[in-house]
């Protein structure tokens, strides 16, 4: 591990991104945000990565955007800034499975980024919430747009409005998070659950997240049109080859990421 604003580690295919800002919270500095966009970066055409994990620590995930950043900026600067635009984009386009592992605060930007992510793991007593409101200002990492299309609403406006903090359980409930865990084993799930998706086979695996994440953004129509192109575009793949010709031989494919 490198001793940074963010620790990485590679270990059977799962590249784990821990954001390392324990004294702020882990608050998204732009510095740490593009920590984590070069990172993955790197990790985009490195085959010996199949599937990422972004996490903090038990007490946080990450507290939100940084305020002492955001504090000094006016308009002007910040929109000349582009503050986090690029790197939340670089996120975005990712083309390789990312599981936020929550525990701890997420909050506003933090909140936002593992809302990115494509998979979220919750620890029960974990705290979860867009308290933008309380400073004045709203979500701008997403949050109005990803949490609504999650919750609703109604939901996401009483959230946004007030400022209100959920448990991990209840995101598990409101289908915000796959799955909620004590928080004593929130770490090892995620790494289970990462080293699972990381041994499937690499192509099928991007069609599937590039399909999810054209649902979220697309008209039923067009979204269906785009799952048949990606379903399809995988049957000159040796491991659609494999994968069915081992179904029909009764043994265990072995897949190639070709
Ligand atoms: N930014 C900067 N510093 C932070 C942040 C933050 N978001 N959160 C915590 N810290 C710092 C505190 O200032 C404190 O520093 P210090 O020790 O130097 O005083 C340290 O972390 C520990 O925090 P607390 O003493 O407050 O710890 P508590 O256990 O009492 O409270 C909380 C923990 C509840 C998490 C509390 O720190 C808190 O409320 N934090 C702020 C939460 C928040 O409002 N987040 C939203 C921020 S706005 C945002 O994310 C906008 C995203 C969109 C940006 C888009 C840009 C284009």
């Amino acid at each position: 591990m490198t001793e940074k604003l963010i620790k990485t580690e590679i270990d059977e295919r799962v590249l784990t991104i821990q954001l390392n800002r324990p004294k702020a919270m882990n608050a998204l500095s732009p510095e740490l945000l593009r920590e984590i966009a070069k990172t993955l970066q790197g990790a985009e055409h490195n085959s010996e990565i199949g599937a990422v994990i972004i996490q903090g620590d038990e007490r946080a995930f990450a507290a939100g955007a940084d305020i002492a950043v955001m504090a000094e900026l006016s308009e002007k600067e910040a929109s000349e800034a582009q503050l986090y635009v690029e790197e939340l984009s670089i996120i975005d386009r990712f083309p390789k499975p990312i599981i936020a592992a929550v525990s701890g605060y997420a909050l506003g930007g933090g909140f936002e980024l593992a809302l990115l992510c494509d998979i979220m793991i919750v620890a029960n007593d974990a705290t979860l919430g867009l308290p933008e409101i309380t400073l004045g200002v709203i979500p701008g990492m997403g949050g109005t747009q990803r949490l609504t299309r999650i919750v609703g609403k109604s939901k996401a406006n009483q959230m946004i409005m007030t400022g209100e903090f959920i448990t991990g359980e209840q995101a598990h409930a409101l289908g915000i998070a796959s799955v909620s865990v004590e928080s004593a084993e929130i770490f090892d799930h995620s790494r289970k659950l990462a080293k699972d998706i990381a041994n499937r086979p690499q192509l099928a695996l991007q069609a599937a997240k590039a399909s999810v994440s054209k649902a979220l953004e697309t008209s039923l129509e067009d979204g269906i049109k785009f799952e048949a192109q990606q379903f399809f575009g995988l049957f000159d793949t040796e491991d659609k080859n494999e994968g069915m010709r081992a179904f029909l031989e009764k043994r265990k494919p072995k897949f190639n990421n070709r």
